[in-house]
């Protein structure tokens, strides 16, 4: 499947805290149609996992999404996995040092959106 080159957007972040937050555009309003946006976290940390847990789920199930990866490479065909649901997920766990999120909503009906925070703990072991 092809999937044309990110662009960068407006709504694009770049986090270097090893705690903090992320919402989509608007929040706690309801996002925008047709957004593009992503979310990178940067801990410089390679020992670090990075946790995140998430606050608040309302995506169009299977026409939105938060995909999610390892490393600082925002792109869909790069992704580990995607969330469109109207509940909250598990946690996820990615080793650090860095991580990414894109969202991508499509033309047509907007919900709530998400709210995460992240927090990277060095690993002992
Ligand atoms: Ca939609």
């Amino acid at each position: 499947m092809f999937y044309p080159p990110y662009t960068a957007s407006d709504c694009d972040e770049y986090h270097t805290s090893r705690t903090g937050s992320i919402s989509s555009p608007n929040y706690p309003d309801n996002y925008p149609p047709d957004s593009c946006c992503s979310y990178i976290i940067d801990v410089a940390d390679a020992s670090s996992i990075i946790t995140v847990t998430f606050l608040e789920f309302v995506l169009e199930q299977n026409f939105d999404f938060l995909y999610y990866g390892t490393g600082s490479i925002p792109a869909k065909d790069n992704a580990q996995g995607y969330l469109s649901q109207f509940e909250i997920p598990e946690p996820l766990h990615l080793p650090g040092p860095s991580m990414w999120f894109l969202f991508d909503s499509d033309l047509n009906v907007a919900y709530k959106g998400f709210e995460l925070e992240w927090e990277a703990i060095t690993r002992k072991c």
